[in-house]
């Protein structure tokens, strides 16, 4: 169950991790315990994520992942997944207990973890909230609703959890990195943005997942920015496809899609979230935050994958 979950992403949340400590260490070299326990908070991201991801699959009705059958699909597993996922997560606080009892920010690190995940939680919920089976209502796929979801689906966990395990590490309070976390929070944003056009435009083969967001129903950001800009006719034709496990459907969505630019959209946006993303990072007084986060931009910035 481990082979199959935690390993073959891109390990971005948990090398995230290993590479924040170094630059805010910056010019001290990282001694052999200091290595080992950034390695062991990375891992409890990964670990954290295919809990997420084993669940998620199965509420998203998902075909595969990371190029493999998505677990809860796996001949003899089913719902066994449920609970496998709930191991997974189990794991992690007996991983920090083991490895970070004594340490001065044990308690902090556990409050990290659990308030994180409450926020992963929540944000699931309202992705999840927003798209009921059966019924499709397109008026609730507006610009605020999906940023919502977004936050706190996919951004506190993926970009600010990782730095967060760092500064505790290098023995900072997280109430001094306010305006740390919001950048990650916007960079996250981004990241789950991505992640919409990658459903809808993505190479299966390449991004090891195929996109069930338009079957889903999903408030996904290209259907929020079609309804943004779409005529009555398209309106409609998105209204009557939308939602539907229907080739034809999915095709006619994509087709409304295409009339309307969005990959250009996406273009633009993606220009303009990183400039901005740059200046509010280049605001920052700390130099070593900088870094962190100047490392972390450029690991997603226009990804295939
Ligand atoms: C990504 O959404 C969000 C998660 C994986 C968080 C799941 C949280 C739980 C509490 C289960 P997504 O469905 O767009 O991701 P993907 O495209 O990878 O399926
Ligand atoms: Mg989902
Ligand atoms: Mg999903
Ligand atoms: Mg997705």
């Amino acid at each position: 169950m481990l082979d199959h979950n935690v390993p073959g992403g891109k390990l971005n949340r948990g090398i995230s991790v290993v590479d924040s400590l170094k630059h805010l260490k910056s010019g001290v070299e990282l001694t052999k315990e200091d290595k080992f326990l950034a390695c062991v908070l990375g891992w409890c991201i990964e670990w954290l994520q295919a809990y997420f991801l084993v669940l998620d699959d199965i509420m998203d009705n998902s075909i595969t992942r990371r190029g493999q059958p998505c677990w809860y699909r796996v001949p003899k597993v089913g719902s066994i997944a449920i609970n496998d996922g709930i191991v997974l997560r189990n794991h992690i606080f007996r991983l920090l207990r083991l490895h970070f009892r004594s340490k001065a920010y044990y308690l902090e690190l556990n409050d990290l973890f659990n308030e994180v995940e409450y926020q992963t939680t929540c944000g699931q919920m309202l992705d999840l909230i927003t798209t009921p089976a059966g019924e499709v209502d397109l008026s609730k796929y507006v610009i605020p609703t999906y940023l919502k979801i977004v936050q706190y689906k996919t951004a506190y966990y993926s970009f600010y959890l990782p730095v967060a395990c760092a500064l505790l590490m290098v023995g900072k309070s997280l109430d001094d990195y306010k305006p740390t976390k919001e950048i990650l929070v916007l960079m996250g944003t981004y990241f789950q943005v991505q992640d919409d056009v990658l459903d809808c435009y993505g190479d299966p083969q390449f991004i090891g997942k195929i996109g069930t967001d338009i079957e889903d129903s999903k408030c996904s950001w290209l259907i929020v920015q079609a309804l943004k800009r779409a005529n009555k006719e398209q309106k409609q034709c998105l209204l009557d496809n939308y939602g539907k496990s229907d080739h034809e459907c999915v095709a006619k969505v994509k087709a409304i899609y295409k009339e309307l630019a969005l990959q250009t959209v996406f273009l633009e946006y993606e220009k303009e979230v990183y400039d901005k993303l740059i200046t509010e990072i280049e605001s920052q007084e700390d130099h070593a935050v900088q870094t962190v986060l100047k490392a972390f931009l450029a690991k997603i910035y226009k990804r295939q994958k």
